[in-house]
């Protein structure tokens, strides 16, 4: 936990809020950041500019995601989820409330979104270059089937590079909030790459040109978080 959060928890007595504490034995290390406070943004608002500009960053991250997160809170607290581990709470996810699947997905899905962003160069490790080949054939037809997937998904929802439990690696979309750890999804799996497609991720900007904003996205995806994903998964 980052010391201004730890802080922050010390000072405010959060004793109504979940108790994470048997949180994070899960496969995805990244699970360790969330607690009981709102997650830092990894980044500025302006870091991913031009691909991504600065208002929406900034509106995405204080009011949506944040909003996802105070529902989320309001709609676990006292509830027996409220002591279960996001991927225990998402495999279960068709047993809880709809609040709960739809702010939960809105909270987890957007941490998992900053975290693969980066304006730092970086890229595909080797291992798992070779896994999306083999899945995909090419780096290429992967970004492709993505891209593709992205681009026509009908609605709110996200697109997302899946690894699933027979090892390969496959692309996929989801509804509105939900993600592959979820047990309502057709396609289940651990999510190593999103990408938000709701307007709100991009209206600001390219408007109607979603094909755009998908095509940018490729210029600041974080590689090492996908690469840490792939190898932890
Ligand atoms: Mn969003």
């Amino acid at each position: 936990m980052k010391r201004r959060n730890f802080l922050a928890l010390v000072g405010t007595s959060l004793v109504a809020a979940p108790v994470w504490s048997n949180v994070y034995n899960s496969n995805i290390p990244e699970n360790k950041a969330i607690d009981s406070v709102f997650p830092d943004l990894p980044f500025a608002f302006d870091a991913l500019e031009p691909n991504i500009d600065s208002k929406t960053m900034e509106i995405h991250y204080t009011k949506h995601h944040k909003a996802y997160y105070t529902n989320f809170m309001a709609a676990i607290k006292e509830t027996p989820g409220a002591n279960l581990d996001m991927k225990t709470l998402f495999a279960g996810i068709s047993k809880q409330p709809m609040a709960v699947r739809n702010n939960g997905g809105g909270y987890y899905n957007h941490k998992l979104f900053w975290e693969n962003l980066s304006a730092k160069k970086t890229e595909p490790s080797a291992e798992l270059k070779a896994a999306i080949e083999k899945s995909f054939t090419s780096m290429e037809k992967f970004k492709e089937e993505f891209s593709t997937i992205a681009k026509k998904h009908f609605g709110s929802g996200w697109a997302w590079l899946v690894a699933g439990a027979d090892g390969k690696l496959f692309v996929s979309e989801t509804l509105n909030q939900d993600n592959p750890l979820m047990d309502v999804v057709e396609k289940k799996g651990t999510p190593l790459l999103t990408l938000d497609v709701w307007e709100h991720a991009y209206y600001l900007k390219y408007q109607n040109r979603r094909p755009e904003y998908v095509d940018n996205f490729w210029n600041v995806v974080n590689w090492d978080t996908v690469n840490k994903r792939f190898q932890n998964r």
